[in-house]
């Protein structure tokens, strides 16, 4: 069974695109044995997800760095179908109007009302022409200032105009105040595959790279902005105050690097820490507090092993020099978005990590101390087994989620 396992993970690249069409195998008694009692109902509900629990289990150099105990609130919800039949979304942002901007993986950028209805897609969009099925447009947020300027910022992944397939582009734009057109396209960032984008206080724009493709060479290199956190000004420039600014041979937009899958990311809305999700290869997700010039360590060290079932590095955790992440998962919940929760519509839940799961298909809750150490975890919304890409707190105090399937959704969570 463990071959099988293993054969699974290897198949990331190629068998993820179809997963939604396709109907996990049930699980056998050996792995149920090797998971929670209460992951068995979901694994019995939604079937073996690609990371599937096995004997994986390296030790943690800190006790409270994995399987953090598992909690639940009181909080009531219900949850509300706001749209369906979105084509792969991947990001959500709330627009002034009330209406949704979405992204659509391989097309672009759509809007949807507050009762459903999906619009065209936005004109004036790159178009997404790309090899690898997994990329295509990703983030999307508004500057801080969309009221009066109307300025987005995109992160998405097609082929340049050179022919280079899976570039990686960071545009800003502005969307027309019908919402049916972008202008004034310009091109922030070239290069690296980029997944999130959020905006500082000061406007600057933070930005998470990947480095996914073996033997994954960029993430330790200063020369790449792949498998980093970058830090550019909203014209494109690298900050000045960036840690490796001075070093001529590096990136200058680099603020941290040794990241591998990094897909969400949000400041502490009380410490204002910069904190980021990332998917290692299999198993070995992390959750990390991003400081400037530190080396998050991917591939030199990892809780997870490669796609293959091989191990990283002889299977190395630590190293002197290499920042631990603040909590790891194995198996893996192959974690997308994530937002801290500060509303007051979900009281229970204030200041929350809420992260959404997608080969684990669950939306995940996480409860920090003080020092910012993961307290508790709390599984949420295991009973839909979908893939959840986005999680975002709307202007209402709800919570939003977008699932992605050939049929995703906008789902809202309200009190119930
Ligand atoms: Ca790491």
């Amino acid at each position: 069974m463990k071959h099988l396992l293993l054969a699974l993970g290897a198949g990331v690249l190629i068998a993820a695109p179809t997963f939604a069409q396709i109907s996990p195998p049930k699980p056998s008694a050996e792995q149920l044995s090797k998971v929670y009692e209460e992951d068995q109902l979901s694994l019995e509900k939604c079937g073996v997800p690609r990371n599937a629990g096995d004997d994986y289990r390296p030790a943690p150099l800190l006790p409270d760095q994995t399987r953090a105990p598992r909690i639940t609130t009181d909080q009531k919800f219900q949850v509300q179908t706001v749209a369906k039949g979105l084509v792969n979304p991947w990001a959500l942002a709330f627009l002034p109007s009330g209406n949704y901007l979405v992204t659509i993986r391989k097309e672009g950028l759509r809007t949807v009302t507050p009762d459903g209805k999906i619009s065209d897609p936005i004109s004036g969009t790159p178009v997404i022409k790309n090899a690898v099925p997994l990329f295509g447009m990703h983030d999307v947020i508004l500057d801080r200032d969309f009221a009066s300027n109307r300025t987005i910022y995109l992160a998405y992944v097609t082929t340049s105009p050179s022919g280079a397939a899976n570039t990686g582009y960071i545009a800003s734009a502005k969307l027309s105040a019908d919402e049916k057109s972008l202008t004034d396209y310009t091109i922030l960032k070239e290069g690296p595959i980029p997944r999130r984008i959020v905006q500082d206080k000061d406007s600057s724009l933070f930005i998470i790279t990947a480095d996914i493709i073996t033997p994954y060479v960029s993430a330790q290199s200063l020369e790449s902005g792949a498998g980093k956190v970058l830090h550019i000004n909203t014209n494109g420039t690298p900050r000045g105050d960036n840690p490796f600014a001075p070093n001529p041979k590096a990136d200058p937009s680099i603020y941290a690097l040794g990241v591998r899958d990094p897909q969400s990311m949000a400041f502490h809305p009380v410490t204002h820490d910069l904190w980021i999700i990332e998917n290692e290869p299999r198993g070995g997700d992390e959750l990390n507090l991003i400081k400037p010039g530190k080396n998050y360590g991917f591939p030199l060290i990892s809780y997870g092993r490669d796609n293959d079932g091989k191990l990283l590095n002889g299977g190395l955790t630590q190293k002197a020099g290499l920042e631990q992440p603040v909590h790891f998962w194995t198996p893996s919940v192959a974690f997308s978005g994530m937002t801290f929760y500060t509303g007051d519509k979900l009281p229970k839940w204030k200041n929350s990590i809420f992260a959404g799961g997608l080969s684990g298909m669950q939306l995940v809750r996480l409860e920090l101390s003080p020092e910012g150490r993961v307290v508790g975890e709390e599984k949420l919304l295991r009973d839909l087994c979908r893939r959840i890409r986005d999680v975002r707190q709307g202007p209402d105090g709800n919570l939003y989620v977008i699932t992605d399937h050939a049929d995703g959704e906008i789902l809202r969570i309200a009190p119930n």
